[in-house]
């Protein structure tokens, strides 16, 4: 399924991130950035050893990573140019902010992709894994910040949206169709 916003192509497949040959690829980290499992875990694997060298240095400038805030390392050995790392929300129910955290983790991406001078973006499904976020109520506010940022204008010519399962996939084209709807589109 594809959208275009403003100028960029919104692109939703089912697939691996660690496969897709991108300039930038975006890890669901956590604040440590010394990895972790899911995408965070498949990253470092596929990208070798550089990314947490990268990491490890990075912590020891700014420190733990908050939620909604993103960095940028190389991407290794992965079919990409640079991995930008960033924190989601851990669900608690959805009225501690979660919303506003994940909305602004793909927001503060795509800042660094652009700062980068990125063409192309592959994100995942953020939080909705370990993390726990409902993955309907997560489609929703993850389409609404991309389409919003690049509705905007942006100088992205594609993001990706890489879903592991068809259960997730079929979620998030649901949502981008209600988005639709709701934009009057
Ligand atoms: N490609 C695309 N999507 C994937 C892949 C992959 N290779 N592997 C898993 N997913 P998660 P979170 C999906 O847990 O919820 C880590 O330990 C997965 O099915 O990776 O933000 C970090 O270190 C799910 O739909 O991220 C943190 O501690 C989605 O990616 C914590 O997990 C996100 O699942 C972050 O949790």
């Amino acid at each position: 399924m594809e959208r275009r916003f403003g100028s960029t192509r919104l692109v939703l497949v089912q697939g691996d991130i660690t496969r897709q040959a991108v300039d930038a690829v975006v890890n669901a980290a956590n604040g440590s950035l010394l990895g972790g499992g899911g995408v965070d875990g498949a990253i470092h694997r596929a990208g070798g050893p550089a990314i947490l060298q990268e990491c490890r240095e990075l912590v020891k400038r700014i420190g733990r990573l908050p939620p909604g805030q993103a960095v940028v390392t190389t991407a290794g050995r992965l079919p990409a140019r640079h991995v930008i790392h960033t924190v989601g929300p851990v669900w608690r129910g959805g009225d501690r902010g979660e919303p506003a955290l994940l909305a602004s983790a793909y927001r503060e991406s795509l800042a660094r992709a652009e700062e980068a001078g990125c063409r192309t973006v592959a994100v995942p499904s953020i939080s909705t894994g370990a993390y726990g976020y409902p993955v309907d109520l997560a489609a929703e506010v993850a389409l609404g910040a991309v389409a919003g940022r690049l509705a905007a204008g942006s100088p992205l010519e594609e993001v990706r949206f890489v879903l592991f399962s068809t259960g997730d996939l079929a979620a998030y084209e649901t949502a981008l169709d209600l988005l639709e709807v709701a934009g009057g589109r």
